[in-house]
């Protein structure tokens, strides 16, 4: 029986452990319903849901009945490796929710409706989870004031007349300040709890930003900010399914510059083959850090195929008061890995020292809040 059998690792004892083991192995004794059993066996591995398990009987061979279909799996037991029990990671695992596939309805939020450049028209979208509630994608816009452009390549080099810029007066007893902000793709900044605007072009192509207002110290910078996406729902873009990146920077008059000192908490997730590589943590924080970039379902095109988490804005996330203590900090990309565009390599000295920042998962941190108070 199993317990001559030497090839078995301690894997198997664990596995074994969680099993009413006779010849026939039942698993009505044991609650499996949300783990998998994997059976490596030639250096590959298997993986049945406990939930499809009929029975499991050992002799010379490893056999597994399906409870779905007459299906007989065999493993001859000398060839068997190890055998491991995860638990499978279902909707009720996670606290942020699980949709799957694209956007049953879409909206266009573009400003900019043409462009002789590049140009990819801004879409919303909204997905279903699967309790059925509906999520937007990449996010909810403000859809107010837009901010002037500092540089779009539709409408040529520096659109914005810096002498003449508005302030938008957010504390009348404020100090004047002005934004200089580039984004992949999409931001809107909020003051002090306040909106003052959001970027006008939501997609492509990469323009960057000119703002003025007047804030009263301690002043409260919170960006709202998207990686857009075409294929609405799975964070994908283009005919070739591209994972698309994302990151901003940003430099203030009075000194402040988007950094390392800012805090970075992600909402929408995607393309992901499977949830499970998203840790979530006990304080509420999560980080896509594990999960590949180049996920299957859109190396091969396959967006029905790709999951998404989203998390729900917490109240006040834009206000002084709100406390973003136990955020992650934001973290540091090189210049080459953003690669930013004209809108700042031909406005380097407006941006000054200003860093390329987003959560630690550019690629697949699709909606970010990004937040800093500064004290004076
Ligand atoms: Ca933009
Ligand atoms: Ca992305
Ligand atoms: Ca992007």
């Amino acid at each position: 029986m199993l317990h001559n059998t030497r090839t078995f690792k301690t894997h198997f004892y664990q596995a074994y452990g969680l099993l009413c083991f006779a010849a026939v192995i039942c698993f009505a004794h044991v609650s499996l319903d949300a783990q998998t059993l994997n059976v490596y066996s030639k250096g590959k591995a298997t993986a049945i849901k406990a939930s499809d398990l009929r029975s499991v009987k050992f002799d010379k061979t490893m056999t597994i009945q399906s409870t779905t279909s007459a299906t007989v799996t065999s493993f001859e037991l000398s060839a068997v490796d190890s055998i491991t029990v995860t638990a499978a990671q279902t909707t009720t695992t996670y606290k942020g929710s699980i949709s799957k596939g694209v956007a049953d309805s879409t909206w266009v939020q573009a400003i900019v409706t043409s462009c002789t450049g590049m140009f990819t028209l801004g879409r919303s979208g909204r997905v279903k989870d699967a309790s059925g509630v509906s999520w937007v994608v990449p996010m909810a816009v403000n859809a107010g004031r837009a901010i002037p452009d500092l540089y779009n390549p539709c409408s040529g080099n520096n659109t914005a007349d810096t002498s003449n810029l508005e302030t938008f007066v957010i504390d009348p007893d404020g100090v004047v300040i002005t934004a200089y902000i580039h984004a992949d793709n999409y931001f809107e900044l909020y003051v002090n709890g306040t909106f003052v605007g959001r970027d006008r072009v939501p997609f492509t192509p990469f323009n960057s930003s000119i703002v003025r207002f007047k804030a009263k110290y301690p002043i409260t910078y919170a960006f709202k900010c998207a990686d857009w996406e075409e294929h609405l729902g799975v964070g994908m873009e283009y005919d070739t399914y591209n994972v698309g990146d994302a990151g901003i920077v940003a430099y203030f008059s009075d000194g402040t510059k988007t950094d390392e000192t800012w805090k970075a908490q992600v909402f929408y997730i995607a393309p992901l083959d499977n949830p499970a590589c998203v840790v979530e943590n006990a304080d509420g924080t999560r980080t896509s850090i594990n999960c590949t970039s180049k996920p299957t379902c859109s190396s091969t095109k396959n967006p029905s195929g790709c999951y998404a988490l989203h998390y729900p804005v917490p109240e006040g996330w834009e206000l002084r008061t709100f406390d973003d203590s136990k955020w992650p900090a934001a973290s540091i990309f090189t210049e080459a890995r953003f690669s930013p565009k004209e809108g700042y390599t031909n406005y380097r000295g407006l941006f000054r020292d200003g860093k390329f920042i987003w959560t630690s998962n550019l690629d697949l941190d699709n909606f970010v809040i990004l937040r800093k108070t500064v004290t004076k």
